[in-house]
């Protein structure tokens, strides 16, 4: 039986999600919030990990009084092989997005480029000398090309391990080497992951794990990596840039366009063409005032990022936007897209539109985006969105009024920038402020919102609660989003929230005490600063000792549970907002729960309260300062040249 309907504001936090839910009843609307009440009788077999239908002598559920498969697989193997099955899910999703983004560098660099262009040389060559490729004195596209190559053989090598982990602490590679848990390459690990969980081939719970977290490193440090590499290659380095987010960015007005999935491409070249005369002119003359380009979800994140485009919210208000009856048009690619869009549409006047090759939705127009002429698609796409314009019903709009202003661009160069500024950039100041104890430790929350908890909600008050300890926040993906619309993302959000010490490094840097740091494949920047944290000297010498820890508090996809795995195996406690689905099995729980702990330095915590999790998370962090010696009024130590060197990080 349905469970009883929520109200509102059981199920959202921001007030333009909760005004736009009445509206959604109103309208006899169907929403993925109601649709969790249908669904509320979720299968417990599936919720426990311990359904299996790998094979057809299946599908097979274990029980206590059925504890085996057909096969014999007991509860260890099937939640072990289910789990590293979700690992493969999340990498392939991120790595393919990397490999469509390396694949038009090596066109740009060949010529090819469809109207894009290296945006960013200097990125470029930064790449090139953190992968040892020649870069002085030769033509960006030269080293362009050698640097494809380069990463496409990250995808494709059969032998050697991948490159990037060479960027790592040098005692984190040692541990991997260890481990044998060092990936060949993004693509023989997946293949080598669905091989492993055929009926009949690995069924040692651990070894199975241990490859879930493998996998997971040729996300983190693969394909993700690739995907951020290339974008600021191509785009450019996000720098600190102001923008505004939430539901009330549409315009009354203006023509609405919401770009909605993960890959870059297209909307980038949707965010050059709407400023052009021509677009302006084409909208003018359907009596709109111009046209809004507006973001959903990680594509929002990069085009907030490197161009100021306000964000019309998260996953969550994916449907939302469109209930508003205000959106022209929905352009989709790929990933975190709802199926239901199409029929959400069905009620107002929003075209839903298709455009990648291997994405498509029964009731959306596919609209095919050709990279190679990308700004003819993209003026195209944009010119039937303004045709549609006419079709919107005044009476059936509704557009809530909120909508908060955030600073959004802090890539690892931007913060580096802004803590030292261009001569000096280095993370110094924060590694000095961590051992002087002003900023307790840095968290990085993370990823999806999900309606079986209060849309934002738990995001929110963990990251109010934490910067109220002094410590530093950085976000990326939905989570980041969440604090944007609560208005955390602005430097005087310090004043008003911070502790005391954060908000005296806030203030000193110019800085918002919760950094935006991107998209979710741009998690990599979270390790990468991580990285260069171990690298200035003075907080251990492996991502194991820094007072760093994750939170994914209301995810929801495989790229999390990805994510979550490769943050771990670099040795980053991680912190659940709702399990895994691995309950059914004690020993899988307790291994990736607990005994990763003794092996990475980092493993799973489940905290499905907001508060419970900052009690945990505190406790992770001065356990952290504690072993670092600097869980006291420590004397500030500067290092000289000779400590440094001998940190031989
Ligand atoms: O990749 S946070 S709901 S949009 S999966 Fe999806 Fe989750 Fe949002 Fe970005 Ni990430
Ligand atoms: Fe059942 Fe084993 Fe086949 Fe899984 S692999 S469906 S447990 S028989």
């Amino acid at each position: 039986m349905a469970k009883e309907s929520l109200s509102a504001k059981d199920r959202a936090w921001d007030a333009a999600s909760v005004e736009t839910l009445l509206k959604a009843e109103r309208d006899c609307v169907d929403t993925c919030f109601a649709r969790m009440d249908t669904q509320s009788n979720q299968c417990k077999f599936g919720t426990l990990g311990v359904c299996c239908r790998i094979c057809h002598m299946g599908p097979c559920r274990i029980t206590p009084k059925s504890p085996k498969g057909v096969c014999g697989a007991d509860a260890d193997t099937i939640v072990a092989r289910n789990f590293l099955r979700e690992v493969v899910g999340g990498t392939a999703a991120h790595s393919d997005h990397g490999r469509h983004l390396v694949l038009r560098l090596k066109k740009v660099a060949e010529g090819n480029g469809g109207g894009y262009q290296i945006k960013d040389e200097a990125a470029l060559r930064r790449a090139a000398n953190d992968y040892n490729i020649e870069e002085a004195g030769r033509t960006k596209e030269a080293v362009a090309i050698d640097l494809a190559n380069l990463f496409i053989g990250e995808f494709t090598s059969q032998e050697d391990p991948l490159k990037t982990l060479s960027l790592a602490p040098i005692k984190r590679q040692g541990m991997w080497e260890q481990l044998n848990l060092k990936p060949q390459s993004i693509d023989r690990m997946c293949v080598e992951a669905m091989h492993r969980t055929h009926m009949g081939v690995d069924h040692d719970y651990k070894h199975i794990l241990m490859h879930a977290f493998r996998t997971s490193l040729a996300d983190g440090w693969g394909g993700s990596r690739v995907a951020t590499i290339c974008s600021d290659i191509l785009f450019g380095t996000p720098t600190p840039i102001k923008a505004k987010v939430n539901l009330g960015v549409l315009g009354e007005k203006t023509v609405n366009i919401v770009v909605h999935g993960h890959e870059p491409e297209l909307s980038e070249m949707l965010a050059v063409a709407v400023k052009m005369p021509e677009i302006k002119e084409y909208a003018k003359n359907v009596g709109a005032d111009g046209v809004t380009l507006a973001g959903i979800c990680c594509t929002a994140n990069e085009i907030l990022m490197r161009h100021g485009i306000p964000v019309a919210g998260n996953f969550l208000q994916q449907e939302l936007a469109i209930i508003t009856g205000a959106v022209e048009m929905m352009i989709t690619d790929v990933q975190c897209v709802m199926p239901s869009l199409p029929d959400v549409a069905k009620s107002y006047h929003t075209q839903i539109v298709t455009t990648s090759h291997i994405a498509k939705m029964v009731g959306a127009e596919h609209l095919g985006f050709d990279g190679n002429d990308a700004l003819t698609s993209a003026k195209n796409i944009i010119r039937q969105a303004i045709d549609n314009y006419k079709n919107r019903d005044i009476k059936k709009m509704s557009i809530p009024k909120a909508n908060s202003p955030m600073i959004a661009g802090y890539s690892v160069e931007a913060i580096k920038y802004m803590l030292g500024g261009k001569f000096r950039a280095s993370f110094r100041p924060l590694n000095d402020a961590i051992m002087q104890g002003r900023i307790k430790g840095v968290v990085g929350i993370v990823g999806c919102n999900n309606p079986k908890q209060k849309m934002d909600h738990y995001m929110n008050v963990l990251t109010k609660e934490l910067i109220k300890r002094d410590v530093l926040i950085l976000k990326t993906g939905c989570a980041a989003i969440a604090s944007g619309k609560e208005g955390a993302m602005t430097p005087e959000a310090a004043l008003e929230h911070a502790g005391p010490g954060l908000r005296e490094v806030c203030e000193a840097v110019g800085i918002a005490p919760v950094l935006h740091m991107g998209s979710c494949v741009d998690n990599t920047r979270i390790l990468e600063a991580a990285t260069e944290v171990v690298r200035e000297g003075g907080l251990g010498d492996d991502l194991a000792q820094v007072p760093a820890v994750g939170v994914a508090p209301e995810w929801m996809s495989e790229k999390a549970v990805a994510i979550g795995c490769y943050f771990v195996a670099s040795g980053v406690d991680v912190v659940l907002g709702h399990p895994f689905h691995i309950n059914g099995s004690e020993n899988v729980t307790k291994f990736l729960n607990e005994e990763t702990k003794n092996i990475f330095g980092g493993s799973f915590h489940v905290a499905e309260d907001p508060h419970e999790a900052v009690t945990k998370i505190m406790d992770i962090l001065n356990d952290a300062r504690e072993k670092l010696g600097i869980n006291k009024k420590a004397e500030r130590k500067l290092l000289d040249m000779k400590d440094r060197r001998e940190l031989n990080v």
